[in-house]
Formats: structure tokens, C-alpha cells, sequence
């Protein structure tokens, strides 16, 4: 049977459901069948991710309880059309709480101009207040800072500096 990432119920207090033929809805262990890593090759390299590979991982997040992948599918022909993932992470500073992480934010090039994007960061968003989350942080390429700042995100000029060692 298929298991889902997260609790439905979280998505269903936002009560968001159906739009126009796409269910919005947590990822689930069936995904590997309906595209959802072939979009994630839209934002960046995936590599050859078998299935086996693909279930330890979907486990993994799902035992910790800090991983929330949104995805939107397209009903009529059972794909993975556009996702977006919230992390939850567990803090000490601000009385022990959690700050969020909006990643892997992708649409399929096909279903460009429904403002899927906007949707499915405005549900990250709601359920990053929900969870209590203090804050929430991104980073993208430069051409998407008027989008995320078109949702209420700012860059913060005194803390605005995002540094790498890439592995
Ligand atoms: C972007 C994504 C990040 C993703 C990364 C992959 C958003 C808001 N940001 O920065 O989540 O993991 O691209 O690119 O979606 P990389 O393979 O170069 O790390």
C-alpha cells in the first residue's frame, strides 16, 4: 500500500483539495511511478535514482517528521506537475524553535503561467506558520528574487549573505 510523507490532515486544516483537475496533496511512496523525480530534473541533476534508492529515502523523511513535500498532480494523466518541499528544523535559539526551509520549488515547463509556483510556496508558507516555524529561507538563482519577493520574502541586508562549500 502506499504511504504518504505527511499527514493529510495538516493540508486539509489549509483546506486546499481540488483545482481545475490538479490534486494538491503530500507526496507519496507511489511517486516514483508518476514523474515526481523526472520534474525534480527541471530544477537541477538528480542522477539515477532506482526505486529502492528513491523508498529508503521517502522512509527516511517520513520517520523524521521534519520533511513536508507538496505536490500538485495532474489527475488525468497521473503526473507530478509541480512540488515544493518545507524542512522543519528543530532549534534551541528563539525558546527551542524551528526554523523553515522552502527547497527544491519546481513546475513543469509545460504547465508555466498557472501560477503553480506561487501556489504551491503559498501552501509551504501556510504550513511553515502552522508548524509555528519562527522563519522561513530560501535560496534561488538570481532571475527568481522578484518572484519570492512578490510572495513576502525579503532579503534581510544585514544577514543577506549565502556561502557554500559544494562537495
Ligand atoms: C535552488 C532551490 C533549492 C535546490 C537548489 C538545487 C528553491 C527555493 N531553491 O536553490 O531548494 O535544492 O536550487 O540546486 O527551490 P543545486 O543542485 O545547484 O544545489
Amino acid at each position: 500500500a502506499e504511504t504518504e510523507l505527511f499527514n493529510i490532515n495538516i493540508l486539509e486544516r489549509l483546506s486546499l483539495s481540488k483545482i481545475e483537475g490538479l490534486l494538491i496533496r503530500p507526496l507519496k511512496s507511489g511517486d516514483y511511478d508518476r514523474g515526481f523525480l523526472q520534474l525534480l530534473t527541471q530544477l537541477t541533476e538528480v542522477g539515477n535514482v532506482n526505486r529502492e534508492q528513491f523508498l529508503n529515502r521517502f522512509h527516511m523523511m517520513r520517520t523524521t517528521g521534519s520533511y513536508y513535500i507538496i505536490v500538485v498532480e495532474d489527475v488525468s494523466i497521473g503526473k507530478i506537475i509541480a512540488s515544493a518541499t518545507l524542512v522543519a528544523e528543530q532549534k534551541f535559539i528563539h525558546n527551542c524553535a524551528m526554523r523553515g526551509r522552502l527547497e527544491d520549488v519546481v513546475v513543469n515547463n509545460k504547465y508555466r503561467g498557472k501560477h503553480l509556483g506561487k501556489l504551491v510556496v503559498n501552501i509551504v508558507l501556510q504550513l511553515a506558520r502552522y508548524l509555528h516555524c519562527y522563519k522561513l529561507s530560501l535560496d534561488c538563482k538570481d532571475h527568481l528574487i522578484p518572484f519570492y519577493e512578490s510572495l513576502g520574502f525579503k532579503r534581510e541586508p544585514s544577514n543577506a549573505n549565502y556561502l557554500n562549500i559544494r562537495f
